[in-house]
């Protein structure tokens, strides 16, 4: 089977509170190849290109906003089913919820409402890495 790539944010909480390290680890640790990694302060355009799914949802605002807070890592990541293996590494969205030894799980701090506050991006599909590895890369 190819090797499969997708896209990987450690979103801005996670850079902010020096997760950034920690987490990389993890997905070192894992076996996946780091292709292409970067620090990157995204604007609006690219932000509105990457969640374009959510527009119109009460959560997309808030989401930007954060997503423009500070820097995030931005990584192109490969290996074997990668998107579906990075997911499940990531854990479910919502960090109060997402099960122990996963990185939502374990680093996600109980913010509330503030489910947009999860650590980590990873692509669903290998239409959408495609698509957003285009945005950030
Ligand atoms: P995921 O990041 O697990 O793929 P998603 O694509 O459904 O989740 O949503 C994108 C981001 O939007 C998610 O990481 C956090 C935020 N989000 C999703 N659902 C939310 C909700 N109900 N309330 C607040 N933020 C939400
Ligand atoms: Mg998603």
């Amino acid at each position: 089977m190819p090797t499969e790539e997708t896209l990987v944010l450690v979103k801005p909480d996670g850079v902010a509170r020096g997760l950034a390290g920690a987490i990389l680890a993890r997905i070192e640790a894992k076996g996946y190849a780091l292709v292409d990694i970067k620090l990157v302060e995204p604007d609006r355009d690219i932000l509105e290109q990457h969640y374009a799914e959510h527009e119109g949802k009460p959560f997309y605002e808030p989401l930007l906003e954060f997503m423009m807070s500070g820097p995030s890592v931005a990584i192109r990541l490969a290996g074997n089913r990668v998107i579906e293996g990075f997911r499940s590494l990531a854990g479910t969205t919502d960090p109060t919820t997402a099960a122990p030894g996963t990185i939502r799980g374990d680093f996600g701090r109980d913010w509330g409402l503030k489910v947009q506050q999860n650590l980590v991006h990873g692509s669903d599909s290998p239409e959408s890495a495609a698509r957003e590895l285009g945005i950030w890369f």
